[in-house]
């Protein structure tokens, strides 16, 4: 339904703002002048916030093994804003536009030091109102040199600690995943239960990592599939915005985009470069849909969901 013909709308401008690839010799500094220039562009158009690829200030450097820490601690930021990262809150602040960021974190905690793959939730004051560290880490920890290019998540982060958690803030109710976690039905519900209006995402995609042609030739639909199905049964937005392009060798997809709570695509990117793709989105959306289809107060029946947080893996089925 056009924002226009709904009395209670609730319009925002949304941006994402797609990257093709980073070189392993790109740094910081590169990396931010591209975000800079692409949160230019979606001010310009009328964006009030703007999404950001998965680790969007390093090359995707789960792809290789690094036998040391220090090695891989050069991907990592100690502290956000940092002394690179800062003119991109005090531009947003300038423009007034809020924005979603991922990065690695190596975090000091109680438990020692840790490592993240993290999001951070800006808003159009330039102020973190919302952290989220990935909680699906895809891949293996173990060194498998038989592949052009490994996917070393599970080695180089620890499962976020922070669930899913949702912020109202610059007029809206707003969530963060990334990039594995959009494949969950769960990432979607948890947030919904907690009123989401607009689950932000960015990802990193390779489209040769499965040792399955088959399935890595599906990698768009898939893509598409899990934002849609995500966004149309939780009766919410969907932001999901690629690094992408040939990165290191490494091909990953595009196909950054914005999907409304019908589970349409209202925008997507038709390259794999640098590329910002708005739309103008009614948050108002998600309640029409959260009054009928998905009404959950009436309709669901968590009595029977047990084994969603129960069990990890399956069991086998009752014998007939
Ligand atoms: N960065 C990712 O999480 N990538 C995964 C790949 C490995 C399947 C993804 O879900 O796109």
């Amino acid at each position: 339904m056009p924002a226009s013909l709904n009395p209670r709308a609730r319009p925002i401008v949304v941006a994402a703002a797609q990257m093709g690839p980073i070189a392993l010799s790109e740094t910081r500094a590169d990396c931010v002048a591209r975000l800079l220039e692409m949160m230019r562009e979606a001010a310009s158009r009328g964006a009030k916030l703007v999404v950001f690829p998965e680790l969007a200030l390093t090359t995707f450097f789960p792809r290789w093994w690094f036998e040391a820490d220090q090695e891989v601690d050069v991907f990592f930021e100690r502290e956000m804003p940092g002394p690179e990262t800062r003119i991109l809150f005090e531009t947003a602040a300038e423009l007034g536009i809020g924005f979603y960021l991922g990065y690695a974190e190596l975090a000091h905690t109680d438990a020692g030091l840790k490592r993240f793959n993290t999001a951070v939730l800006v808003n159009d004051k330039g102020a973190i109102v919302g952290k989220y560290r990935k909680v699906h880490l895809p891949g293996h920890a173990d060194h498998r040199p038989e592949r052009a290019f490994q996917h070393l998540e599970k080695r180089y982060f620890q499962p976020g600690d922070l669930g899913f958690p949702v912020w109202e803030t610059m007029g809206g109710n707003f969530g963060m995943c990334i990039c594995n976690d959009r494949r969950w039905p769960e990432t979607y519900r948890v947030m919904a239960l907690r009123s989401v209006e607009m689950v932000l995402l960015g990802y990193n995609t390779p489209n040769d990592h499965t040792g399955h042609p088959e399935i890595d030739g599906l990698s768009n639909f898939h893509n598409q599939l899990a934002m849609q199905a995500g966004a149309y049964q939780n009766a919410t937005w969907v932001v999901g915005t690629a690094k992408c392009g040939i990165e290191e060798g490494s091909p990953m997809i595009g196909q950054s985009m914005i999907v409304a709570p019908s589970g349409e695509v209202v925008a997507m990117a038709s390259t794999l470069g640098d590329e910002v793709v708005v739309a103008r989105c009614d948050l108002d959306l998600c309640r029409i849909y959260r009054e009928t289809f998905f009404n959950f107060a009436v309709h669901r029946e968590p009595a029977h969901y047990g084994p969603i947080t129960a069990q990890k893996g399956p069991v086998p089925p009752t014998n007939g």
